[in-house]
């Protein structure tokens, strides 16, 4: 961006008033080079995700958890400070004991299969967004990074992809939310029982949470909570069977 300006400048230096129009209009020209590359360069970055996008769809098939369930793929979780500087014991709660994660940075799950917090209590799907006791959005991951047991969903000004997903009833789900275009997007639910599972993305940034899929089987809708971007077409929903 910045070779916008900068090949204008000699010109100008020596410029004096007589042959101000020939200068005037190859400065004019320079901007037009500069946004055609611009043009390009989005055109170009949008045709590559669009390749990337193609991916997602079936991704989800096959590791499904169900409740009481941790994902097959997840990890080890290694709660905080349990190996001190003198390897002196710390206490870990018992429900962080043998618990595992699948992104990292999301919340851990416990042996039962219950997102909990790194205190090792349930986190609630309704308390205040990004407060302790609501489940967490990790930091920004790669997508290619992701197991196959997290549903992943992009979104852009032409809304979420998919537009739809299932997860089992009580079960640990985590989701990664990616945005496609060059916009900042915010997952959330309609329904104030999941008010805290809330993901904002920065411009083509993927971040995930892990949380407790309702205990009530239904439809429950989601939208980006962006200004504008429900009503262009960027809602959803979660079937919870
Ligand atoms: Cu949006």
């Amino acid at each position: 961006m910045a070779a916008l300006g900068i090949p204008g400048d000699p010109q100008a230096k020596n410029m004096d008033n007589t042959n101000k129009p020939a200068g005037e209009s190859k400065k004019k020209m320079m901007i037009i080079l500069g946004l055609v590359a611009v043009v390009a360069i989005i055109v170009v970055a949008a045709l590559m995700s669009n390749r990337g996008g193609v991916q997602n769809p079936g991704e989800n098939a096959g590791a499904t958890p169900v409740a009481g369930e941790a994902p097959a793929d997840a990890q080890p979780y290694m709660p905080e400070g349990t190996t001190g500087a003198e390897g002196e014991e710390i206490n870990v709660p018992e429900a962080l004991k043998e618990a595992t994660i699948t992104v990292v940075g999301a919340n851990p799950i416990s042996k039962d299969g219950t997102v909990v917090t790194t205190e090792g209590v349930a986190v609630k799907n309704d308390a205040v967004p990004m407060s302790p006791e609501a489940p967490k959005q990790t930091p920004p991951v790669a997508v290619t990074e992701l197991p196959s047991s997290v549903i992943k969903l992009s979104v852009s000004a032409a809304g979420w992809s998919p537009a739809e997903f299932s997860v089992n009833a009580g079960a640990p789900v985590t989701v990664a939310i990616t945005s496609d275009d060059d916009f900042t997007h915010v997952f959330m639910f309609d329904n104030p029982s999941l008010a805290a599972v809330a993901v904002g993305v920065s411009p083509r940034e993927t971040r995930a949470i892990t949380f407790n899929a309702p205990s009530e089987k239904g439809e429950y809708t989601l939208h980006c909570d962006v200004p504008g971007h429900s009503g262009r077409g960027e809602t959803g929903k979660m079937i919870v069977k």
